[in-house]
């Protein structure tokens, strides 16, 4: 059984959207029955009193809560997807069209120049090639989408408009393959999200936008500060805990990273948590020390559960570049990746290394993120992305 909406592959949404109200409600239930519904007043303050309430009731409560917790911007992805589900999609199109604009610009100016009125020949097509390349999605990504638009189109003519549906929808196939949603399923629980990255990659905010997304669609969440290399980070992600008003677990400045992940994970075992996400440490004295650090985090998580962590993410900035298939690598011979979210692809023109990442590794793209907010986080929809990426409307 799925429990969240956030949590279900893109290819299953549609057809199942009245399923996760109703699993939530009986999850509600059951938690109400073994008692952990009283634990989550002390720690998520205001859920406590929803636990007993209806499933509509408790949307209509949240809602009206957000402004108050955290701005107000939680309404487009907190909103359940059973009202309707169109209005959060066209915002977060919006806003996804409003992130990009620095790479679609850059590209999009490219290809204006190239194709308006003309002919898919030779010398357009090597001139998008140059374009793609700079537009950081990579040498071997822009290769083969110019070969698949001279398989589709050579000699042809078409319009500009034409041309960027035929390349969107080229880059859209691309992506496909790895656009999965979160796949957060209550047959853990917990279930243990290991999130990693270099130092200012924008782990942190991820967790935060996660956290009171699943919270908002009725899971129970519980953070781990095991970044405590630096002082300021346990403070950043109490700073969202508190935001999204779920639980969270330090330690002293210092703290053992792995000790800290074992008590957070036999507090949400006892506590009942449904998603435990873990914050680590994106910057040791070597790669060496990472690797050790890591490794000993996931070592002892196992302890307590075997089948932990269920996603190892790895968060990537967008605005690296190439850089970030660098990353990639590196983590990879760290740490077992499970799974990509990209971030602060509204802070850069290079937007494109997403195609080159889904090209080059394969590993599922979960999310990416266009801004600081709450709701800028959402899952990886291939063909919004193309589109906003070569400046096509809807
Ligand atoms: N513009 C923008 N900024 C972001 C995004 N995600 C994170 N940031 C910012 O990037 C900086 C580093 O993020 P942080 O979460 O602390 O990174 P960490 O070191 O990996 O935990 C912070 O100033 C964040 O506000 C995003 O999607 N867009
Ligand atoms: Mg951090």
């Amino acid at each position: 059984m799925r429990l969240f909406g956030w949590g279900r592959k893109k290819q299953d949404a549609q057809s199942a959207e009245p399923s996760p109200a109703k699993a939530s409600a009986s999850e509600l239930e059951s938690r109400v029955q073994d008692g952990a519904g009283q634990d989550a007043g002390k720690d998520a303050g205001k859920d406590a009193g929803q636990t007993e309430a209806s499933p509509a009731e408790q949307t209509e409560a949240r809602k009206d809560e957000r402004p108050q917790s955290s701005g107000d911007q939680q309404e487009a992805t907190a909103a359940p997807a059973k009202k309707t589900g169109d209005k959060p999609r066209a915002s977060w199109a919006q806003r996804l069209r409003q992130g990009l604009a620095k790479s679609s610009s850059r590209l999009g100016a490219g290809l204006t120049g190239l194709f308006s009125g003309g002919r898919i020949d030779d010398d357009a097509l090597e001139e998008l090639e140059d374009q793609l390349i700079m537009g950081d999605l990579g040498v071997e990504p822009a290769a083969k989408i110019v070969a698949e638009l001279r398989r589709q189109r050579f000699g042809q003519e078409a319009s500009d408009q034409e041309f960027r549906q035929a390349l969107a929808s080229i880059i859209a196939d691309m992506l496909e393959p790895v656009a999965y949603a979160l796949d957060i399923k209550n047959q853990h629980r917990p279930h243990i999200l290991l999130v990693t990255g270099v130092n200012g990659a924008g782990k942190t905010t991820t967790i935060g936008k996660l956290a009171s997304q699943f919270q908002a669609q009725g899971a129970k969440v519980m953070l781990a500060a095991a970044d405590t290399y630096r002082a300021a980070a346990v403070g950043q992600l109490q700073i969202w805990a508190e935001r999204a008003s779920v639980p969270i677990v330090t330690g002293a400045e210092r703290a053992d990273p792995a000790a800290v992940a074992y008590q957070a994970v036999e507090r949400a075992r006892a506590e009942g948590v449904d998603v435990l996400i873990v914050d680590t440490a994106g910057r040791l004295h070597n790669k060496a020390d990472l690797m050790a650090e890591l490794q000993k985090i996931v070592r002892v998580i196992k302890k307590l559960d075997d089948s932990a962590p269920h996603d190892t993410l790895l968060v990537l900035d967008a605005t690296t570049g190439q850089n970030a298939i660098n990353q990639v690598k590196t983590f990879k011979e760290l740490i077992d990746v499970s799974g990509l979210i990209v971030t602060k692809l509204d802070g850069t023109a290079r937007g494109g290394v997403v195609v080159g990442l889904a090209d080059r590794f394969g590993l599922p793209i979960h999310a990416i993120g266009v801004g600081e907010a709450m709701e800028d986080l959402s899952p990886f929809d291939p063909q919004a992305f193309a589109k906003a990426l070569v400046d096509l409307e809807e």
